[in-house]
């Protein structure tokens, strides 16, 4: 909105609205009832609207439940977006097309750093539902001539984050044993390994994907890597706590198979589009345990 673009968003229907996290820019922008899992829906909002870019960031997005639902998963990560793609062609093959991939698709990574000439090796049904969709999406661009552009994203977060996400669950647990509302945390595998960025700076990166001469993909990382006892220890840290007095490992937050490490090489994206991340770990960390103090301090009053 701030590059001055008229924005549509589409929605699922629900039985209850959840607009909770758009709550203050809902009366600018124009919400569109759609499914990834119907193609009609797909094909109405694409002539409806008549886009000249359409940012795919729709998913089942949360690795543990790709296991409980995976036909679910693919339905959704994986052919929503052959269904999105197959509307964008019947309409106008001319609108540019970002999907947002995942460092989940190199998994058991098999180089280190990953770059976009890194082989996938995915984890999960939905680190394998990516690397279809991924697969979909550049032979689109080249079967048709579409300009569809991949940003391979690495793990990004902010204050909005879901709770059920690592970083946010450690941010908001803090927060509240800090004031005294909850006393321990749960975690799984406190050795696994994320090249953590800011959402802000990576939203920026798929903005300037489908501004470049050429539609290609784009690993989007920060190039550093920290595991989330790293992320414990900076989030307990900022409030005078000792994240050893208080959290714990409970064996129902591991994976069945685990991506152990991810850190990316953002060098292409950095020359081609001219992108770097600006927001570093520690801020990161710092940023949302603020936040979730502020909230839970609302909470309380
Ligand atoms: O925060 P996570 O659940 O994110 P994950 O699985 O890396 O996936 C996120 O990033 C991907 C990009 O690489 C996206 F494609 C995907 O949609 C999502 O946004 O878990 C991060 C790590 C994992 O290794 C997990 O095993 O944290 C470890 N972990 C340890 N304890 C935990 C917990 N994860 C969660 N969710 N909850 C725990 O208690």
């Amino acid at each position: 909105m701030e590059k001055g673009y008229e924005v549509y968003g589409m929605y699922r229907r629900s039985s209850v609205e959840t607009f909770g996290r758009i709550d203050h820019i809902k009366d600018k922008i124009n919400l569109i009832c759609a499914d990834l899992t119907d193609q009609s829906s797909l094909n109405e909002t694409v002539k409806t609207v008549g886009p000249d870019e359409v940012y795919n960031l729709a998913a089942q997005s949360f690795v543990p439940a790709s296991w409980t639902q995976p036909t679910l998963t693919g339905s959704v990560t994986a052919l929503g977006v052959t269904r999105i793609l197959e509307a964008i062609r019947h309409v106008n093959p001319k609108i540019k097309f970002y999907q947002a991939s995942s460092s989940e698709m190199f998994g058991k990574v098999l180089e280190t750093p990953q770059t976009e000439k890194t082989p996938f090796y995915p984890r999960s049904p939905y680190g394998v539902s990516k690397v279809y969709a991924f697969w979909m999406t550049k032979n689109y661009r080249e079967s048709y001539d579409m300009f569809c552009a991949n940003g391979i994203l690495f793990n990004h977060e902010s204050e909005r984050r879901g709770k059920q996400f690592v970083t946010r669950k450690i941010t908001d647990s803090v927060a509240r044993i800090k004031l005294g509302l909850q006393k321990e945390l749960a975690l799984g595998n406190l050795d696994a390994r994320r090249d953590w960025g800011h959402a802000r700076d990576y939203v920026e990166a798929m903005w300037l994907m489908l501004q470049h001469s050429k539609s290609d993909d784009f690993v989007i990382a920060t190039g550093e890597t920290h595991s989330v006892k790293e992320f414990c220890e900076v989030a307990f840290d900022h409030v005078g706590l000792n994240y050893e007095d208080h959290v714990k490992t409970d064996p129902k937050f591991l994976r069945p198979a685990e991506v152990d490490l991810l850190v990316g090489d953002p060098s292409k994206a950095k020359k081609d589009l001219g992108w770097e991340p600006k927001i570093k770990f520690k801020e990161l960390v710092k940023i949302m345990v603020d936040s979730d103090l502020e909230k839970c301090k609302k909470e309380l009053r």
